[in-house]
């Protein structure tokens, strides 16, 4: 299996850490910020990263990927439960994915073309207001449990980078939701954060 990546994007950390959780190994090709892949552009007519390889065949949506590899390590228990469990899990991820990333993506992409210049408040406290709105649903989402699901799950998988990619732009989690602040620090301390954990981000000396 081969996996084409960009190390801080969200969509391929996601894949990264369901594979590490599911102790696979693959072959990775990384591919720089702001650079296209010839292989990527040959591969995906989106031309986006990830993508994977595995065999004859090639799979390019993360949310894809997930699903394809939920099937083939179902001993990884990463997208596990009751039919209404699993609805639960592939909800959080479509979240995280569309609603979370739209939300925060503007002020990092701005964070990212402004380096060293001041932001732009307007922004800022919009994204934040909008920031605040997911941790509440969220932290209700989560309630007093350790993870959205009975275990940590494919919702940890698609959550944990877009949080760190949040915290490390600057937008933290609210003392408002102790819960989440509890759930990240848990995540935090597994081998599958510690060793995806990009170690640089485009904009962030
Ligand atoms: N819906 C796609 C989105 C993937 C995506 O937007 N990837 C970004 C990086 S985070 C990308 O490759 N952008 C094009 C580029 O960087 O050239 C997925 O889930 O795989």
């Amino acid at each position: 299996m081969r996996l084409y990546h960009r190390p801080d994007c969200p969509f391929c950390w996601k894949v990264r850490i369901f594979l590490h959780e599911a102790q696979t190994e693959i072959e990775e090709v990384f591919v720089e910020f702001g650079k296209k892949h010839p292989d990527v552009v040959s591969l995906n007519p989106n031309a986006t990263v990830p993508v994977l390889i595995e065999g004859d065949l090639v799979i390019y949506e993360s949310a894809l990927i997930i699903e394809y590899l939920s099937d083939m390590f179902p001993q990884s228990m990463l997208m596990h439960g009751s039919p209404l469990e699993i609805a639960n899990i592939r909800q959080l991820h479509s979240y995280s994915d569309s609603k979370v990333g739209k939300a925060l993506f503007p002020y990092i992409k701005h964070v990212r073309e402004n380096q060293g210049c001041s932001v732009d408040e307007g922004l800022k406290r919009t994204t934040l207001e909008a920031w605040v709105g997911i941790q509440g649903k969220l932290s209700e989402s989560i309630g007093n449990k350790d993870f959205f699901s009975a275990d940590f799950s494919v919702a940890e998988c698609a959550l944990i980078p877009r949080f760190t990619i949040a915290i490390t732009y600057g937008l933290h989690i609210s003392n408002q939701f102790p819960n989440l602040l509890d759930w990240y620090e848990r995540c935090k301390k597994r081998e599958s954060f510690i060793t995806t954990l990009p170690r640089s981000f485009p904009g962030i000396k």
